[in-house]
């Protein structure tokens, strides 16, 4: 429950979560086809107790399609690049239809060459990426996925907005286990958890932002009205800048500056591309990918052997809870839901 601890819920089945996020959705004017895609990630979220990025996220979808920047219906278009690259050009409409639509053309091109690419352009994109990445790993190859946002973020010595969130996200197939993933942004904290201790009247600690005037703040309000801030200084801070390259003008899509510039103040969701690629442990490992394999889970045990534990893990563990019992969500934000009238 994290920053919404001893608050009201609201206990729902995961079939509702997935049934009210499409019926909003629908509701709003979204093709089905794109509502039960946005609404598959939503409940993901949901499911997982990752709060930033689940049901919370519907009210900032509906004011995205009712910005007027965006297509609430547009089929990707994928197109077979070369041996190692898919496009898919979401027409300005959310980011997931498109890649599940080119999922599997990225997976048949890694596994007959080792490594592909998988371009998304002119996409809005709100939503975690792990789960494409468990979607990719559970098709057995090893992905790596970053994307831009909005530039909220100072970079590493600066007090100003230039930089996204920039996620980027990790994902390796196990055989017999859940995969290991990590997913999280390259600012100190994802946006929606700032906006969510800010909706709960939380404080945040330092070094998540600065004011409007550069200083260092404590309030939610005040580091989203001033500027966000790198995780790790100036290594974020470059890592997320390889991210605005990477997933921007090396694939003929905007930066996070150039996003927030075509927004133009409507706050919807961010407008841009995402990179992802997948590697074929077969082919890149050589000879004998059970041995890889097993290093790889020798690696991973020594983990557990001192007590730390992998990313995923409690999100692996929220999700056998939520699938058992149902999830709960803070009454503040399901009647936010409920306030759209949908
Ligand atoms: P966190 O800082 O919470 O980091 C999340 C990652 O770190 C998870 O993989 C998490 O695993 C792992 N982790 C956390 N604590 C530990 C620990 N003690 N030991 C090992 N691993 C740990 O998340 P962020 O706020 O940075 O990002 C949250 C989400 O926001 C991400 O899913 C990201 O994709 C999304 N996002 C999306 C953006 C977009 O533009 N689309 C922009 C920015 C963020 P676990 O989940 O198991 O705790
Ligand atoms: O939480 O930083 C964030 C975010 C940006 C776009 C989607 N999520």
């Amino acid at each position: 429950m994290g920053v919404f601890e001893n608050e009201e819920t609201v206990a729902l089945p995961i079939h509702e979560v997935f049934a009210l996020s499409c019926r909003v959705l629908t509701g709003a004017g979204l093709s089905t086809a794109h509502a039960e895609a946005v609404a598959r990630a939503l409940t993901a979220g949901e499911r997982d107790e990752c709060a930033s990025h689940g049901l919370y996220r519907l009210p900032g979808c509906v004011m995205t399609m009712r910005s007027g920047k965006m297509s609430l219906d547009a089929e990707p278009v994928i197109e077979d690049v070369s041996p190692a690259l898919v496009r898919a050009d979401a027409g300005h409409a959310y980011s997931l239809l498109a890649f599940e639509r080119a999922a599997p053309l990225l997976v048949e091109k890694a596994k007959a060459v080792g490594v592909a690419a998988l371009v998304i352009n002119n996409c809005f994109h709100f939503s975690a990426l792990w789960p494409e990445i468990e979607h990719l790993t559970g098709m057995g190859v090893a992905a790596l996925a970053m994307t831009p946002s909005h530039s909220w973020v100072a970079p590493a010595g600066g007090k100003r907005g230039l930089l996204g969130t920039n996620p980027i996200a990790f994902g390796w197939p196990r055989p017999g286990a859940q995969p290991y993933v990590f997913d999280f942004a390259t600012s100190a904290v994802a946006r929606g958890d700032m906006s969510l201790h800010d909706i709960a009247g939380k404080p945040i600690p330092e070094g998540w932002g600065v004011d409007a005037e550069g200083r260092p703040t404590t309030s939610a309000r005040a580091a989203l009205d001033g500027a966000m801030l790198t995780f790790g200084g100036h290594k974020g801070s470059a890592l997320s800048t390889m991210i605005e390259l990477m997933a921007g003008p090396l694939i003929g899509d905007l930066t996070s500056r150039e996003s927030m510039a075509f927004d133009d103040g409507t706050k919807a969701a961010p407008m841009h591309g995402e990179l992802i690629l997948a590697f074929d442990p077969a082919i890149m490992g050589g000879g004998d990918p059970a041995a890889n394999a097993a290093r790889a889970e020798a690696l991973f045990s020594a983990f557990a052997d001192q007590g730390a534990r992998l990313p995923s893990e409690r999100r692996y563990a929220a999700r056998a809870r939520s699938l058992e019992r149902g999830v709960r969500t803070p009454k503040v934000l399901y009647d936010q839901i409920l306030a759209l009238g949908l």
